[in-house]
């Protein structure tokens, strides 16, 4: 970890950052459950454990006053019809925001609060994405060959909470419909009021 202000190089066609301290890799065995068509996903993953993203982050203490940053790339593809995307959270202190910044590639944010409100933002290259305190956020790659590459930033103390959204899934789903992206209710999903 840098104990001085510092630098680094985000460069086309990449943008792998030119110094990090963790790149995190996480692949299609890491998301059962997530996606709809779960006979697709085993089908897949007979074949092989395929990367759908790589996270590159640079280390900094977590805690308030600090902000986390570096570098997502989710891989195009899909699962039966639905894109490939990062897992998705909360904040574990739900009251800190993110802002992502997009360099490469197409994709959308899927976002929703604990209440159930939703919203879907574009991503592309030069878009900046404001993720407000409280909404859970998933980026999808929905471009055809293309990584979808973001600069992201977040506050020290944020942590993660994977739980909410590995039980309950996100309300919304990104598929592919006859060539073009549509947003479709998951099935899975239920009114936060009505959960066990
Ligand atoms: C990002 C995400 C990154 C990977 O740094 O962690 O895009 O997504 P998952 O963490 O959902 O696998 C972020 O939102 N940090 O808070
Ligand atoms: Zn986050």
């Amino acid at each position: 970890m840098k104990d001085v202000p510092y630098t680094f190089q985000l460069e086309p066609p990449d943008f792998i950052p030119s110094t990090y301290d963790n790149h995190i890799q996480r692949r299609l065995s890491a998301m059962r459950g997530q996606y709809a068509d779960e006979a697709a996903l085993a089908q897949m993953l007979e074949q092989e454990d395929t990367l759908l993203y790589d996270v590159y982050e640079l280390r900094r203490p977590e805690i308030a006053g600090e902000i986390l940053h570096g570098i997502s790339i989710v891989h195009p593809g899909k699962v039966g019809d639905e894109y490939f995307m990062t897992k998705g959270h909360f904040h574990s202190v739900l009251e800190t925001a993110e802002i992502y910044y997009c360099l490469k590639g197409q994709g959308v944010m899927v976002m929703e609060t604990p209440e159930g409100e939703w919203a879907v933002e574009a991503l592309y290259p030069g878009r900046v994405l404001y993720v407000l305190p409280r909404w859970a956020h998933r980026s999808v790659n929905t471009g055809c060959e293309e990584d979808l590459v973001t600069f992201f930033a977040y506050p020290g103390n944020a942590g993660h909470d994977y739980g909410t959204i590995e039980t309950h899934g996100f309300r919304k789903l990104v598929v592919e419909r006859d060539g073009q992206m549509a947003i479709v209710d998951n099935p899975r999903w239920q009114p936060p009021s009505s959960r066990a």
